[in-house]
């Protein structure tokens, strides 16, 4: 794993900060505690300097208070088999519905993946969002040490720095959004936004997922800071504001190549991919892969494959949509009616299309492991991966990371951050154009085999570029006032490329 943590900028500790830990800490009914680890590329990607360095993650690791004082020692053992340390903050369950469910997940996640119809203004949930982010921030204050480089995670700790400032601590502080920011229109609709746009000037670096996102951050932290400076161009910028510069960057977020390319050549998931084309026989497989949420658009993608298969009956029974909706914040109603729409959107399509010998559509509500996953990936012609709007999406990048034969088409939306990186090689669609859509499943279902590998070999190339590690280097690099490693050239989406 060398290449995780080198060139590292300096020596300097990392704290990593994130409203989940990267392990899931469960009490047995015999008062055994038991640790599920977490996987995933950011985990890989940040391990491996968090050992280097004698780091420390902060998040909340699934307790409340009561829980992680009985846990605390538990976790000190575990930190040492891990190789570096864990920190526990204990969330009540009044505080988790109100920071998570309500500030979280009721306010920024629908404003700032442009659905506000969807907001919650609830005074009460801000209040529980700051209040929660102090409890982050005295933990962190507890740990940090001078010359630490403190790295915070995502829209659940918007305030974490402001909080570190108030308790003295003067360490780097930066901060990475894995979703959208939204235009200013937007933004402007929500009740904080000055106390939001405050609490974000005390971080010294922000990154996004794109340029977009970041030119939205700009004009927004402008209009309600009439009079900064705004420097520079290329990968990190730097806004002046009453003496205080933050730093502005672009990091698209990635994946660990290997862990998709290696398992989806082992034989385990090799004679799966064999029996999945086997029950596809002379059909193409088009995969959707989706967690529950109004952003991913499932049901926009539904209609879009009704409408392919209504136009083009050449594509009845010769193409199959597998789609996966992976259970997600059952406690939130909007989500269970989601989920009705979506069953009786398969439920139509079924109805519709089926005839012996061929199903249209296979629906899965659940969750599969790492090789079925791969497995799907691997044996699919065509990933419909068509979000209303999403920070980046790996699961675009994931599909072709495990594409070995490299004749995989990949149809993304616009509206997904991997699109600045892919447009060239992805067919684009605009999800809410249902037509587009239909026509964008004829075309990878029908493009010839030159033109399928030419594209997904390039896709593949972009991607190992701009891994994983690269994104922890770079994001490093730049929070260390140094010249962030080369990447892409940093390319914004032109709808003219369609
Ligand atoms: C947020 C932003 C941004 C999915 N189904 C299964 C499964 N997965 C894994 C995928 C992928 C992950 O879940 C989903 O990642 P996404 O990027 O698509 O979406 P979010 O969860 O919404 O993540 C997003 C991301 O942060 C990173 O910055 O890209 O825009 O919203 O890794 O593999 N994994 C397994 N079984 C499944 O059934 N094992």
């Amino acid at each position: 794993m060398t290449n995780a943590g080198s060139p590292a900028p300096n020596d300097e500790r990392l704290i990593v900060v994130s409203n989940r830990l990267p392990l899931v800490i469960s009490e047995s009914s015999a008062g055994e505690w038991h640790l599920e680890r977490g996987s995933g590329g950011l985990v890989t990607a940040i391990e491996p300097v968090l050992k280097d360095t004698s780091g420390v993650w902060i998040g909340w690791p699934g307790l409340g208070p009561e829980g992680l004082a009985r846990a605390e020692g538990f976790l000190e053992t575990k930190s040492d088999e891990l190789g570096y340390r864990v920190r526990g903050v204990g969330l009540t369950k009044d505080e988790r519905d109100a920071f998570y469910l309500g500030f979280a997940n009721q306010v920024i996640w629908p404003l700032f993946h442009d659905f506000p119809a969807q907001c919650n203004f609830d005074p009460a949930f801000w209040a529980a969002y700051r209040q929660v982010n102090e409890k982050f921030a005295e933990v962190v204050a507890d740990e940090a040490r001078e010359g630490d480089f403190i790295w915070s995670h995502d829209y659940h700790l918007m305030s974490l720095a402001q909080e570190l400032r108030k308790r003295g601590v003067e360490s780097q502080i930066g901060f990475f959004l894995h979703i959208p920011f939204p235009p200013r229109d937007l933004f402007l609709k929500l009740p904080w936004r000055q106390d939001v746009m405050e609490a974000l000037l005390h971080y010294d670096l922000i990154g996004f997922q794109t340029d977009r996102d970041r030119t939205n951050f700009i004009n927004c932290f402008v209009s309600l800071r009439p009079g900064t400076e705004v420097r520079g161009s290329g990968r990190v910028m730097e806004l002046e504001f009453e003496g205080h510069t933050l730093r502005v960057g672009v990091f698209p977020i990635s994946i660990d190549v290997d862990e998709f390319s290696g398992p989806a050549r082992s034989p385990e998931v090799s004679e799966r991919v064999a029996r999945l084309w086997a029950e596809f026989p002379g059909r193409k497989m088009i995969l959707g892969v989706d967690r529950l949420d109004y952003s991913k658009g499932i049901p926009h993608k539904l209609e879009g494959y009704r409408l392919a298969l209504a136009r083009y009956p050449e594509l009845q029974s010769r193409v199959s949509l597998v789609q996966l909706v992976v259970p997600s914040r059952e406690d939130i109603p909007e989500y269970d009616q989601m989920k009705r729409e979506i069953e009786r959107l398969v439920g139509q399509i079924s109805g519709e299309f089926t005839r012996p010998g061929w199903v249209p559509i296979h629906y899965q509500y659940g969750r599969w492991d790492r090789n079925e996953l791969i497995a799907h990936y691997r044996a699919a012609a065509v990933a419909l991966v068509t979000p209303l709007k999403d920070g980046m999406n790996l699961v675009a990048k994931e599909f072709c990371s495990a594409s070995l034969e490299g004749n995989g088409v990949l149809i993304l939306s616009e509206h997904a951050g991997a699109t600045a990186q892919l447009q060239e090689d992805a067919i684009l669609v605009n999800p809410y154009d249902v037509e587009g859509v239909a026509e964008a499943i004829y075309r990878a279902c029908t493009m010839p085999d030159d033109e399928r590998k030419g594209r997904m070999q390039r896709m593949r190339q972009k991607i190992r570029k701009e891994d994983i590690y690269w994104w922890v280097r770079s994001f490093r690099q730049a929070a260390a006032g140094e010249s962030p490693e080369e990447g892409l050239p940093l390319d914004v989406y032109l709808p003219s490329r369609i």
